[in-house]
């Protein structure tokens, strides 16, 4: 059986190490939040599936070559002949700010629809992720994710969803109207602190947001805190790791490696403490190096940065 099912959208990044107005060269990169997660866990052996829109042309396959040059299965994956893929161009501005800028309107990932996803979830799998981006794509795209989640609750498939508020797609109260109601049907909610309030009541603090989703039955809120590590909340009260110390080189893609290596732990029936454990852990990697999920371990890496604490 499938680990882990995961819908989204894949994006194509390119990436300047200077300003972008200042011209010079770009590399190009697979991102894109779902398959970020996807990749973390293949690569700690999981099988990952993900499922989105591609455009038909050179861009498509490249997030398709990426994707199965990981081992994440794709064969849920629709190729759209009519949009392009998404782009992202991230730009270097000093050491340790970098900037992104998004071209994804009316792009193939924003076509998601229901449809898309009915054979992909009948196939099954042991847990469903998704974040916040995907229904803030499109309102065909909203409607997918309401219903992947919804219909994955009903049938027992525990949810994992990412809060991701990204303001460059949608307002809060607009992110607050769809992942509120979303957030009871999941297991799993995985939010920075400053994200909690939109799966809660409006201006929520950490511990009534958290009352909030517990009492509709969500099993655990992880509060990731960058640099000071993560706390996770369930019905048995508050644990909470220290992160890596690391130099941190990229912070894109931190909170898809701790999503990853929480679930990775949960997949392998860690205990909460370990679980968030591996989470930090994989956050190290991801702010470690550059790239959205290139430093991201194999299982045998998994020591490397981390001595036992993460094994
Ligand atoms: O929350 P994170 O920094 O882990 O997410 C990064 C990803 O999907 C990145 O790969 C980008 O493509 C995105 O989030 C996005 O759409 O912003
Ligand atoms: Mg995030």
């Amino acid at each position: 059986e499938r680990d882990l099912l995961t819908v989204g959208e894949a994006l194509v990044s390119l990436r300047s190490p200077g300003p972008l107005a200042a011209g010079g060269p770009l590399t190009m990169h697979l991102a894109g939040a779902e398959s970020n997660v996807a990749i973390g866990l293949a690569r700690l052996g999981h099988r990952a599936a993900w499922v989105g829109r591609v455009s038909d042309d050179e861009l498509g396959e490249f997030v398709l070559r990426q994707l199965r040059a990981e081992g994440v299965d794709t064969a849920g994956v629709r190729r759209d002949p009519d949009r392009p893929t998404g782009l992202m161009f991230l730009e270097r501005r000093t050491a340790d700010v970098s900037r992104v800028r998004y071209h994804r309107a009316g792009s193939a990932g924003a076509a998601l629809c229901v449809d898309d996803l009915r054979a992909p979830l009948a196939a099954g799998a042991r847990l469903l992720h998704l974040s916040g981006i995907t229904p803030a794509l499109s309102d065909s795209a909203r409607d997918a994710a309401t219903w992947a989640v919804r219909t994955a609750a009903e049938s027992g498939i525990p949810v994992c969803l990412d809060v991701n508020y990204r303001a460059g797609l949608w307002s809060r109260e607009r992110a607050r109207a769809t992942l509120a109601p979303l957030a009871g049907c999941a297991s799993v909610i995985v939010a920075s602190t400053d994200e909690l309030d939109l799966v809660a009541e409006p201006d929520a603090d950490e511990n009534a947001a958290v009352a909030d989703l517990l009492r509709r039955g969500v099993r655990a809120v992880l509060v990731k805190l960058g640099a000071d590590g993560a706390r996770a909340h369930t019905a048995d009260g508050v644990r909470h790791v220290p992160a890596v110390p690391v130099t941190a080189v990229d912070t894109v893609g931190a909170g898809d490696a701790f999503t990853a290596g929480y679930l990775s732990g949960y997949l392998d029936g860690l205990d909460l403490v370990d679980r968030l454990r591996r989470a930090v852990a994989l956050g190290a990697f991801a702010v470690a190096g550059h790239g959205d999920w290139e430093g991201l371990p194999r299982r045998d890496e998994l020591s490397l940065i981390t001595g036992s604490a993460a094994g």
